[in-house]
């Protein structure tokens, strides 16, 4: 396929691009980190959607070059920030198929100089699907390392309450369906309650993806949601554009 190739040159020739999206405390809506989105632009074809080139280096193998390069970049970059902000850095499940995962964590925070607690692996339900037993244990050695474990998306996908159980995830994401639908459908307030009081009950954190007004917001500070994350912080921009919110090592 030809954009199978592309993709390859793509890595070959460094062009893949970061973008960073603030996260925020829920509190007190004082920036806490930046998830890093992996964005491509095509020599020919344009902006092509991360939706369609993960899915096809997921297919392709490609993923395990991708990610490493998306990894060591993330780190690289938030090793420069003030040291309290994190970077959360999406993993695909093929990466987790290989079982030299958190040697490769390891080597990136010590090549590149980033403190373990300043990084937040995000991974879907589906890491589960395959080889639980061994998901569990690559998380756990990742978690040794000081490294934070969040579950993306989730209320998307198959996790069960025995796999919250199961797993030792330091934080949930809410997909943002369910905040799209706050104010719209009332049993998405229901929802995103019952998730945050989960949250708190397993002692784990949960932020808030895909928050857009100030009526969300509102809501979700009221209902002592941890985090979040959205549009009305801030869209996924080349890190520059965020460059006055980087500052002063504390
Ligand atoms: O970045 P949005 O802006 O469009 O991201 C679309 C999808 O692509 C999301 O599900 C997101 O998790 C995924 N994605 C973005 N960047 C990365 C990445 O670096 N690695 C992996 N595995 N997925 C990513
Ligand atoms: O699946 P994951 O959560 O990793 O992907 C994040 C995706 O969500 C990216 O595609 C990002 O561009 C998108 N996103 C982030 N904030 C918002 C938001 O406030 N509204 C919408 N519609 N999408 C968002
Ligand atoms: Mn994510
Ligand atoms: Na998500």
């Amino acid at each position: 396929r030809v954009l199978e190739s592309d993709l390859r040159q793509a890595l070959a020739d460094n062009a893949l691009n970061l973008y960073y999206q603030p996260q925020v405390d829920g509190a007190s809506g004082v920036l806490v980190g930046f998830e890093a989105l992996v964005r491509w632009t095509h020599p020919v074809r344009g902006e092509i959607p991360p939706s369609v080139f993960v899915a096809l280096a997921e297919e392709t193998g490609l993923i395990i070059t991708l990610g490493d390069w998306v990894l060591r970049e993330a780190c690289r970059e938030a090793a420069t920030w003030a040291p309290s902000l994190k970077v959360a850095v999406n993993l695909s499940p093929r990466q987790f198929q290989k079982p030299d995962l958190p040697e490769t964590v390891l080597a990136v925070l010590a090549q590149t100089g980033l403190s373990p607690d300043r990084l937040e692996l995000e991974v879907t339900e589906s890491v589960i699907i395959n080889d639980m037993a061994r998901a569990i244990s690559i998380l756990r050695r990742l978690k040794g390392f000081g490294v934070r474990i969040s579950m993306d998306d989730f209320g998307t996908g198959y996790a069960s309450l025995a796999t919250l159980q199961a797993f030792p995830f330091d934080k949930m994401k809410i997909d943002r369906s369910f905040v799209a639908q706050l104010g719209v459908d009332p049993q998405a307030a229901v929802i995103v309650r019952a998730v945050l009081s989960l949250g708190r009950s397993l002692r784990m954190g949960v932020v808030a993806e895909g928050v857009e007004t100030s009526a969300q917001r509102r809501f979700l500070a009221d209902e002592a949601c941890g985090e979040m994350q959205g549009y009305l912080f801030g869209k996924p921009r080349p890190i520059g554009d965020y460059a006055e919110m980087l500052c002063c090592p504390d």
